[in-house]
């Protein structure tokens, strides 16, 4: 008997709604739901491979304990035995400190990684925070903090509205688009094209985005902080700057003239590798545009300008007017953020309020730098990380220098691993807890909601029941927040009734919430759901932006309502937010926050120095493919092989040079090491430019990812020795570092 469920993809930020096909207990089918609200029938290569990973043969679906150094199979009950026993005695010995907790990007993508991780870290109290940020996009939450007050306050290009937009080192062609929710990305770009827009992508790579640009810069990597100063500099010099209705919002526009003024057209043409006439044109077509949003993504933000890059982005929306205007960049409202609060002075966005032990990299956003965790763990002293709590993580792969960090990790007292797989990182765990396949899980993106291009809101209960005593991810994460704690053993659901209880003992307190004054209790009793991760949806929906207020408002949201719509409820386009998205002190835009201000002295000495100027050496960036995904979708033979593979990209004049084939097998060096691999030359690069993708390296011994293993690939991490970071932002230079090339005999 076959039969049909809705699931929200969890395989990209896109989240595209899938009708899939489910016979007794397995998924046999997916297809993009045409009903969709957002995704309206969009999808993807991984999304049709939806089955083939739920049902994947390597998928863990016991928790494995170590003992006697080997992994073996063992009862949930004697799973977190071990864990209560292995961490307890080494807070209570060490410290708090002594507990390092490592949260990967799948976090964003389920139900239990939005709610429990926090409640984790309140339980532990370590400084020891590291997540897959500081390899992505903290540049941007430390602009936008600074900016704005608010770090998680990013705007996101409207897309379907705006006349012009330019896209700097994001290729949503292949990435579905980041901290830009838009399914169907690409389609949305031609209709962009077909209402008489312009796209100008910048990228050292011709994507497949680029390809459809009116206009492709494609700079020296690393670069593009200086391309956007220059930019600026341009629109003051042309007198091209127009606030609008920003213009009583924001301070400090003539503190970011004077920032710029060394990044004159021939400077940053240089020092980029564009010529001074494509710099000013894109420039002038900005400003000239009716609507313009200026987005950057993954290439200018893991790069060694990354936080100045990000930061300008939003200058150069601010200056043309376009920031928080339709057809600008704007500001969405998920359904479960905060309600919207009177605008004035917010408490602002502090940076490196402590600094990391071994190097002093300073904090943000209460994390640190996860190039430096392998560090932390191998130098004794006070503080020395002894235990490592890592969910959904796999920086073995996904961060600098995987071959010190394998050993760190093997020397540590105690690890968990929550993962469904047991990948390069979780082999080190002494206890690996695998979570449910997507289609037993519930879902709703909390996060992705919150940088969608439209607002909308779904829900999905699990397509396949969970069998009995199998628990699900929810249950997992608030089963180590009791072993955190000290409360192993204690009702699991005790952790999402304190959740429930705090949340709504400050809504009642607050007296701009829709619940002032009223009674916790009485408001507890009224939640609907049922289970804890529902309940608590059901809270933040009602007193969210949209919500019910709990019987306030009686057509709000609620979970009743959001499942009589299973395939979503549209909360219509993005509207202006300022001032009150605003949190800086001052209450309004800060646009020359004093720590970047003082970066920019590094940018301008690489410009003198021309430190990228010379043009002899190779540099190397990262590329992504439509059919993979990060360090763990390369298990399902329905996304392998074909194009989607681990080569070193060259370019034809380069491959000439180097005396290196297609096809032949070359040998890169650099800080951290050397890894070899298949070289394809192609045009599509910027000279000097080569490309190697992130995620693969999969041949270590002791994992069980018998597809990925059997094309293992090369990790291109390995090539980095961590200690390449933007200063602000303690991300790494994943893109944009120096390599040398040789042919590998
Ligand atoms: N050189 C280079 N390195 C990069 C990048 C790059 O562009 N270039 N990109 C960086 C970026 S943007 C990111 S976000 C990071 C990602 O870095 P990570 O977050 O470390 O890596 P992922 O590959 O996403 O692996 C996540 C782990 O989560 C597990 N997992 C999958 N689904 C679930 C689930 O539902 N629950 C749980 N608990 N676990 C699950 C997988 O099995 C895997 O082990 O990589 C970064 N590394
Ligand atoms: N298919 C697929 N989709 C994914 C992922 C995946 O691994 N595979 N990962 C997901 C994750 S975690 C994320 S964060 C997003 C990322 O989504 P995107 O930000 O769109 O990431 P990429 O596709 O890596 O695109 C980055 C582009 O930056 C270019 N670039 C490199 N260096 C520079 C530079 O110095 N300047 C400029 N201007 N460009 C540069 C690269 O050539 C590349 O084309 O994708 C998500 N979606
Ligand atoms: S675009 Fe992303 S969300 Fe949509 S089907 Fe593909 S992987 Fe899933
Ligand atoms: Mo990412």
């Amino acid at each position: 008997m076959s039969r049909t469920a809705l699931r929200v993809c969890p395989l990209c930020e896109a989240t595209c709604g899938l009708t899939l096909t489910v016979e007794n207990d397995r998924v046999t089918g997916a297809r993009g739901d045409r009903d969709d609200v957002f995704s309206a029938g969009f999808i993807c290569p991984k999304g049709a491979a939806f089955g083939e990973l739920d049902n994947d043969p390597d998928r863990l679906t016991r928790p494995l304990v170590r003992r006697d150094g080997r992994l073996a199979e063992a009862s949930w009950e004697e799973a977190f035995d071990a864990v209560a026993a292995g961490l307890r005695p080494l807070i209570d010995a060490y410290g708090p400190d002594s507990v390092a907790v490592v949260l990967g990007n799948p976090n964003v993508h389920t139900m239990a990684g939005a709610l429990y991780p926090t409640m984790l870290l309140g339980a532990l109290r370590t400084r020891n925070v590291y997540t897959a940020s500081t390899l992505d996009q903290m540049p941007k939450h430390v602009s936008s903090g600074l900016l704005f007050g608010d770090a998680l306050a990013i705007p996101v290009p409207d897309l379907d509205r705006t006349d012009h937009l330019l896209l700097i080192g994001a290729n949503p062609l292949e990435s579905n688009g980041s901290l830009c929710t838009a399914p169907d990305f690409p389609g949305r770009l031609k209709a962009l094209r077909r209402r008489g827009g312009r796209l100008t992508v910048v990228d050292p790579r011709r994507t497949r985005t680029a390809k459809l640009a009116d206009r492709h810069l494609a700079p020296r990597p690393g670069t593009d902080a200086a391309l956007l100063a220059a930019l600026v500099h341009v629109l003051f010099a042309e007198e091209l700057t127009d606030l609008g209705r920003l213009d009583g919002h924001a301070d400090g526009a003539e503190g970011v003239r004077a920032l710029v003024d060394a990044f004159t057209l021939e400077a940053a043409a240089a020092f980029c590798g564009l010529s001074a006439a494509d710099i000013r044109e894109t420039a002038r077509e900005l400003a000239a545009a009716p609507t313009a949003a200026v987005y950057g993504r993954v290439g200018s933000s893991t790069v060694e300008f990354g936080t100045l890059a990000s930061w300008l982005v939003d200058v150069l929306n601010i200056l043309t007017g376009n920031l928080d205007r339709p057809g600008g960049a704007m500001f969405p409202l998920s359904a479960t953020a905060p309600p919207p609060r009177p605008a004035g002075p917010g408490k602002g966005f502090a940076l490196g309020r402590w600094r990391s032990r071994v190097s002093g990299h300073p904090e943000a956003k209460s994390e640190l730098p996860l190039a430096t965790l392998a560090e932390e763990i191998e130098t004794p002293g006070e503080g020395q990380v002894r235990a490592v709590v890592a969910i959904a993580a796999n920086p073995v792969l996904s961060a600098p220098d995987g071959d010190r960090l394998d050993r760190a990790l093997a020397s540590v007292d105690f690890m968990v691993s929550v993962d469904p797989y047991l990948g390069e990182t979780a082999r080190h765990a002494h206890v690996v807890l695998p979570p449910p396949r997507p289609s037993q899980s519930p879902h709703h993106d909390f996060v992705f909601n919150g940088f969608a291009v439209r607002n909308q809101a779904r829900f999905n209960r699990e397509a396949i029941p969970l069998p009995d005593g199998r628990p699900d991810e929810g249950e997992i994460l608030a089963r180590l927040v009791l072993c955190a704690a000290g409360m192993h053993g204690a009702d699991p659901a005790e952790v999402d009734r304190t959740a429930v209880e705090r949340t709504l003992a400050k809504a009642v307190a607050d007296p701009h919430a829709p619940v002032h004054g009223r009674e916790p209790a009485e408001l507890a009793a009224r939640l609907t759901g049922r289970t804890g991760v529902e309940r608590r949806l059901d809270m933040m929906l009602r007193l969210g932006p949209y919500g019910d207020g709990f019987g306030a408002r009686p057509d709000g949201l609620s979970l009743e309502k959001l499942l009589e719509h299973p395939h979503g409820i549209d909360l219509g386009p993005m509207r202006p937010r300022i001032p009150e998205v605003l949190r800086t002190r001052s209450g309004r835009i800060e646009l020359c926050p004093a720590p970047i201000a003082a970066d920019m002295d590094r940018l301008r000495r690489a410009l003198v120095e021309r430190l990228h100027g010379d043009g002899t050496g190779l540099v190397l960036v990262g590329r992504r493919h439509l059919r993979s995904n990060n360090s763990w979708m390369h298990n399902l033979p329905a996304l392998t092989g074909g194009s989607n593979r681990c080569t070193l990209q060259v370019h034809p004049d380069d491959a000439a040079r180097l005396g290196l084939a297609d096809g032949a097998m070359a040998r890169i060096k650099s800080d951290g090491g050397e890894v070899v691999a298949p070289v394809e030359v192609t045009g599509t690069l910027r000279a000097g430019v080569v490309s190697l993708p992130h995620g693969w390296g999969h041949d270590r011994s002791g994992t069980r990812l018998s597809v990925a293993s059997a094309a293992p690939g090369a990790n291109v991490n390995q090539l980095l020795d961590g200690s390449r970071l933007d200063p602000l932002s303690g991300t790494a230079v994943l893109n944009g570092f120096p390599v040398q090339v040789e042919p590998a005999g």
